[in-house]
């Protein structure tokens, strides 16, 4: 039998609903969501199975037209680095104009031979004209195997998506053993987790400021239980009072709402504790962002 495979790497502006599409298209919440722009700061790996295909697919940081600090160059450069591997790219917007990307996404976009797919989303708030003029700008620019118009929160087109996709792999060999859906750690996700409500939970530069690491993860498995203990860094002291709430309610809600998303994602109990931490600035701060991951 015929094997495909490869990497599809999904890319574009922010907020335009990337990490939507990946987790409409494998079926599972692998990618955090949120309204906020600059959600996903790292590569997230994903990998859907077939008996004959395997597809590895990669959601990115939206592209950042000017990084102002380090820590968004990293993730710009997380997005670059798919130009390095991929077999199929998903070229996301939601209706916005070529020129929505930095110049050197767009011109690496120009001149690569790998195949490409134009996704037009949020299809459902998007009026005709508006839709047809974005995609006779993109094409324009750049050529696309195919473009298709989707809604990836009502999940409309993505089968269509997704078909195209297995049209356009590759012969290639099996990655990653069959049974396995991601080379992230349960630790990621449940950080990931926490930091998503963080984004929802708090305002302004807060959410942007933030990182969270799990440093401690014990399984009690005779109680069903998962104890977790958390760090959330902030980049100003002032920062911390703001996180921590009056009384403690802010972080207590945190806790809560988090605690309930992590039961759910690893399927049992979870005791979980959070501390505030400061470190000025981490976020220029070129140790930190390598004890963060952003390297
Ligand atoms: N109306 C509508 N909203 C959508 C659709 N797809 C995604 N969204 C919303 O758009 C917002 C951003 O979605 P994300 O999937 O986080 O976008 P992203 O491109 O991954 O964003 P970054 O990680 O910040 O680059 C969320 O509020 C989604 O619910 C859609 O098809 N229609
Ligand atoms: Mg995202």
């Amino acid at each position: 039998m015929e094997h495909r495979s490869g990497f599809v790497n999904i890319i574009g502006k922010p907020n335009v609903g990337k990490s939507t599409l990946l987790n409409a298209l494998v079926g599972e919440k692998m990618s955090i969501i949120n309204n906020k722009p600059q959600t996903t700061r790292h590569r997230i790996f994903a990998i859907m199975n077939g008996p004959d295909f395997q597809i590895v697919f990669s959601d990115t940081p939206g592209l950042i037209q000017k990084p102002f600090y380090k820590m968004q160059t990293a993730m710009n450069k997380f997005a670059y680095s798919t130009f390095e591997d991929a077999d199929l790219f998903l070229v996301v917007t939601d209706g916005g104009l070529p020129e929505e990307i930095p110049e050197t996404a767009l011109h690496k976009l120009k001149v690569t031979e790998t195949p490409k797919l134009l996704i037009v989303n949020k299809a459902d708030q998007l009026d005709d004209k508006a839709i047809e003029n974005a995609i006779f700008e993109w094409e324009k620019e750049v050529k696309f195997n195919r473009t298709i118009i989707i809604s990836a929160l009502h999940k409309i087109n993505t089968g269509l998506v997704l078909d195209a996709i297995i049209n356009l792999l590759p012969q290639g060999p099996v990655y990653y053993p069959k049974d396995q859906i991601t080379s992230h750690t349960e630790r990621f996700f449940v950080s990931e987790i926490i930091r998503n409500n963080i984004l929802s939970l708090y305002h302004q530069e807060i959410p942007y400021s933030t990182e969270v690491v799990v440093t401690s993860f014990k399984e009690e498995e005779e109680k069903n239980l998962v104890k977790i203990a958390a760090e959330i860094f902030v980049s100003r002291k002032t920062q911390k009072p703001i996180l921590i709430g009056k009384g403690g309610s802010s972080i207590k809600k945190l806790g809560i709402h988090s605690r309930k998303e992590i039961e759910e994602f690893l399927d049992r109990r979870v005791y979980l504790e959070l501390f505030v931490k400061v470190k000025e600035d981490w976020r220029d701060d070129e140790g930190m962002l390598k004890q963060f991951g952003y390297q």
